[in-house]
Order: C-alpha cells, then sequence, then structure tokens
C-alpha cells in the first residue's frame, strides 16, 4: 500500500484530471518559485509590488481562467478553483488578487459588459497589464449592499456618480473601478477609470489581516461619465450578486490552500519539536489534534471538487456556494489557529505561516459574505423564511 498522505487521505487526487493536476502544478510551481520566497516581507511591511504581480500572475494565465474569448484562458470551473487554493497556500492576499480581478470585475465586464466594453477591458486585464477593483460595499452597507447610498444621477445623457465605497481590494492600484450604483431605475453597474476627475482611491492602512493585498477607499465626488460607461446588461442587485458567487467559488478552494499550508507546517514542526523527550508528533493529544485537522481539509476538499463539478454542469446554485465557503473558511481558520498551538511561541512569529494564514482568514471570514450571512441564506433554503431583516 501506498504510504497515507496528509493532504489527500481520501485519494481526491485521482479525481482530477491530467489538465487539472497539470494546471495546479503550474500555479504551485509559480507560488513556491516566485511568491513565497518575498510573503512574510509583503505582509510585514503591508505593501506589495501589485503590477508585477497582476503581470506574473497574467503571464500564466490565471487572470479571469474560466472566461472565455477577450484573452482569457476558458478553463473550467475545477483547475480555477485549484489555482485559487495554490495561490492562497502562499497568502490569501494573493488569491484576493486573482478573485477581485477575474471573478469580481473581469466578470462584471463579461457578464453585463457591451461588447465595445469586453474589447477596451477584458484582454489587458486577463493579461494582467490592467487591473480592476469593484466597489459594492460602503461605509455604512456591507452585510446589507441593497441599502447602498452611492448613487448615479443622468444629466443629459452623462451620469453623475457621488458617494464613498470601502474596503476596496486592490481600489489603490486599479486602472478601472466596477462601481454599483443606486439610479432611478434601480442599481446599476458603472466603469470608472482610474484618473476620472473627482475619483479617488485613498489606501486604508494599519490592517492586521490581508496585510499583503491593497485595500482602499472609493471617493466619487460629483464624477461625471458617458453614458457608455454603464453595463448594460447589469440590473438590479442581482447584478453585483451574481459576480459574488464566482468569487464565493474560488474561496471555497482558496481557503483549503492556507489550511494545508498551515497543516504543512504544524507537522514538519511536530516532527521535529522534542518536549519531554520525545517527539511533539508522538504524543497523543497531538495527533488527536492533526487527525482532525486532516480529516476536516479532505472533507473541504471533496465538497469544494463537488461543487466545482456542479459549476461545470452548469447547475451550481447560490445556496450550494454559501455552504461551500461557511464550511471551508470556518475550517481553515480553525486549522490555522489550532497548527499556532502546536507550533507554542515559533507559531507567533513570521518564520511560520500559520498566525499570517489565521489572520488572513479573518478577512476571509468576513468578505464575500459574512458567516452570518451565509448561515442566513442556508437557514432560507432550509425554512423558506428569510431572517435577514
Ligand atoms: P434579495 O432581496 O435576496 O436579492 C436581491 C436580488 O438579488 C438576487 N440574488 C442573487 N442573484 C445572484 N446571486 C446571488 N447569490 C443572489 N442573491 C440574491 C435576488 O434574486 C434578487 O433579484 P431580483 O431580480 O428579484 O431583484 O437581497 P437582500 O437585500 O435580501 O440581500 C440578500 C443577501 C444578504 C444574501 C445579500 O445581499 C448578500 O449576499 N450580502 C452579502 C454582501 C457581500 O457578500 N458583499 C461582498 C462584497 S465584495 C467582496 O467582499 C470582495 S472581497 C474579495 C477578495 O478580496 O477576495
Ligand atoms: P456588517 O455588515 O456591518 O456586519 C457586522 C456583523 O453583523 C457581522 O458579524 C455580520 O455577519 C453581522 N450581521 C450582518 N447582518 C446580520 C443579520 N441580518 N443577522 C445577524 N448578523 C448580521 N467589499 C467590496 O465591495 N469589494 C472588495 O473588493 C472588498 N474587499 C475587501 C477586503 C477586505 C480585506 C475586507 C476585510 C473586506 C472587503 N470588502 C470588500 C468588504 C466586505 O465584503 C464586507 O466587509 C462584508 O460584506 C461585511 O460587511 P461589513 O464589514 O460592513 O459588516
Amino acid at each position: 500500500t501506498p504510504p497515507v498522505h496528509p493532504f489527500d487521505l481520501l485519494d481526491i487526487d485521482g479525481l482530477l484530471s491530467e489538465e487539472e493536476r497539470e494546471i495546479r502544478r503550474t500555479v504551485r510551481t509559480l507560488g513556491e518559485r516566485e511568491l513565497r520566497p518575498h510573503v512574510a516581507e509583503w505582509f510585514e511591511s503591508g505593501r506589495i509590488p501589485a503590477r508585477e504581480l497582476a503581470r506574473l500572475l497574467g503571464g500564466i494565465g490565471v487572470l479571469g481562467m474560466h472566461l472565455t474569448g477577450y484573452g482569457c484562458a476558458g478553463t473550467e470551473a475545477v483547475p480555477y478553483g485549484l489555482a485559487c487554493l495554490e495561490l492562497e497556500a502562499v497568502d490569501s492576499g494573493l488569491r484576493s488578487l486573482v478573485s477581485v480581478q477575474g471573478s469580481l470585475a473581469m466578470y462584471a465586464i463579461w457578464k453585463y459588459g457591451s461588447e465595445e466594453q469586453k474589447r477596451r477591458w477584458l484582454p489587458g486585464m486577463a493579461a494582467g497589464e490592467t487591473i480592476g477593483c469593484f466597489g459594492l460595499t460602503e461605509p455604512d452597507a456591507g452585510s446589507d449592499p441593497g441599502s447602498m447610498r452611492t448613487h448615479a444621477k443622468r444629466e443629459g445623457t452623462d451620469w453623475i456618480l457621488n458617494g464613498t465605497k470601502m474596503w476596496i481590494t486592490n481600489g489603490s492600484v486599479a486602472d478601472v473601478a466596477v462601481v454599483w450604483a443606486r439610479t432611478e431605475e434601480g442599481v446599476r453597474g458603472f466603469l470608472v477609470p482610474a484618473g476620472t476627475p473627482g475619483f479617488s482611491a485613498p489606501e486604508i492602512t494599519r490592517k492586521l489581516s490581508l496585510r499583503a493585498s491593497v485595500t482602499s477607499e472609493l471617493v466619487l465626488d460629483g464624477v461625471r461619465l458617458p453614458a457608455d460607461a454603464q453595463l448594460p446588461g447589469a440590473r438590479g442587485l442581482s447584478g453585483p450578486l451574481g459576480c459574488l458567487n464566482e468569487a464565493r467559488f474560488g474561496i471555497v478552494f482558496g481557503a483549503l490552500g492556507a489550511a494545508r499550508d498551515c497543516l504543512e507546517a504544524a507537522l514538519s514542526y511536530a516532527a521535529d519539536r522534542t518536549v519531554f523527550a520525545r517527539s511533539l508528533a508522538s504524543y497523543q493529544l497531538t495527533q488527536q489534534k492533526l487527525a482532525d485537522m486532516a480529516v476536516e481539509l479532505n472533507k473541504g476538499m471533496l465538497l469544494a471538487l463537488h461543487l466545482g463539478r456542479l459549476k461545470d454542469a452548469g447547475r451550481l446554485t447560490p445556496e450550494q456556494v454559501s455552504v461551500g465557503k461557511l464550511n471551508n473558511v470556518r475550517e481553515a481558520i480553525a486549522i490555522a489557529r489550532q497548527c499556532r498551538t502546536l507550533l507554542g511561541a515559533n507559531g507567533i512569529t513570521l518564520e511560520y505561516p500559520v498566525l499570517r494564514h489565521a489572520n488572513n482568514l479573518e478577512s476571509v471570514l468576513t468578505y464575500e459574505g459574512t458567516s452570518e450571512v451565509h448561515a442566513l441564506v442556508i437557514g432560507k433554503a432550509l425554512t423558506g423564511e428569510q431572517a435577514f431583516r
């Protein structure tokens, strides 16, 4: 019998195609060679070379990789998920960059944009030459985006936008912002190029989580846009929420990357560390922790893969994505915290990845729908009663 692999107790690898394993290998290699050596420094300084990273990731085709045409790779959902997993194994901030670029900003244009908008923006975004961001959340409207205040008013054929968006990934480095605003006809999406008068994107600093990621405010102060800046295919809140399904799907896989990296560090640490004259790995309490974590990681992988196959079959529902996001992020953060206990004091440093991942996962638990929001989505599916309001 082959040796038991802690990250693949259930032989989930056997359920992947050769192409899926190849894409995973490519992203893992890039992550280990080009990203991991720098990530602790990016996290500590709170600065990342975003443009360089975007080009690097565009170069291997992961930006908007599950979209078709316009320079996008056109892969299925599972390879996209595996790419998210491998990037998040390095740092959630890197997966965030890819989620926001591909699943939020590019997807919004790909799904709701005019032919002209798609031709103008998507090829550069797929290549990583052009960076996008996605502005839905506001200082006073996060879980309840329907209460947004940012509004767009018509002036002749132009639109005038006013309002503030908050916590926007890639905001300060973006060349184009997808901004959601209320209009007299309901919520609509707009493409705001950086440099448009009245538009600014100050960076949010002093974060204790997702430090290897740019997070910003978007300020819209009388921003004048031509009629063709509006996304013609998006009508109402289902526009932005439709994009969130895509990004949430990536997180279902991604969060497991952070968990795997923590478990890898903890296993190796437990094998090397001597406590009370024996290896830490030899104690029953340690093995209970390791076994529980490996079981959750493997169950999470099965869930992610199942949702990926449903997505490729065109049968994935938003409620199923909520099951995946709620479970896999909740388990990933529990694993990261448990791994930290195994590393003792060493676990609190940047010499090891565990507390960095745990801190990042605090953001992952909150963004793309908090765990409470996803529980309520599932609760509504179970009972038919909505408990949001
Ligand atoms: P509700 O009345 O239920 O729905 C309004 C309209 O939207 C439709 N809808 C959806 N459509 C597509 N996908 C979904 N998942 C959808 N959920 C709802 C719905 O059918 C309806 O359409 P229509 O045509 O009838 O108008 O909406 P509600 O106001 O009661 O809110 C429901 C709730 C709470 C689930 C929703 O608002 C929500 O998901 N809140 C969480 C907000 C959120 O996730 N924000 C994320 C911002 S982006 C981000 O965090 C990026 S971080 C990325 C990174 O760095 O990786
Ligand atoms: P709130 O909605 O104020 O929630 C506060 C608490 O109340 C939470 O625990 C929540 O679960 C709970 N709660 C809310 N409603 C209910 C209810 N009905 N019943 C019970 N409890 C409830 N947004 C973007 O648009 N684009 C981005 O690129 C983006 N990037 C982000 C990057 C980072 C690092 C972070 C941290 C956030 C980002 N966000 C982004 C914002 C994110 O989507 C929001 O933070 C999230 O949706 C929650 O909103 P909030 O922070 O306003 O919390």
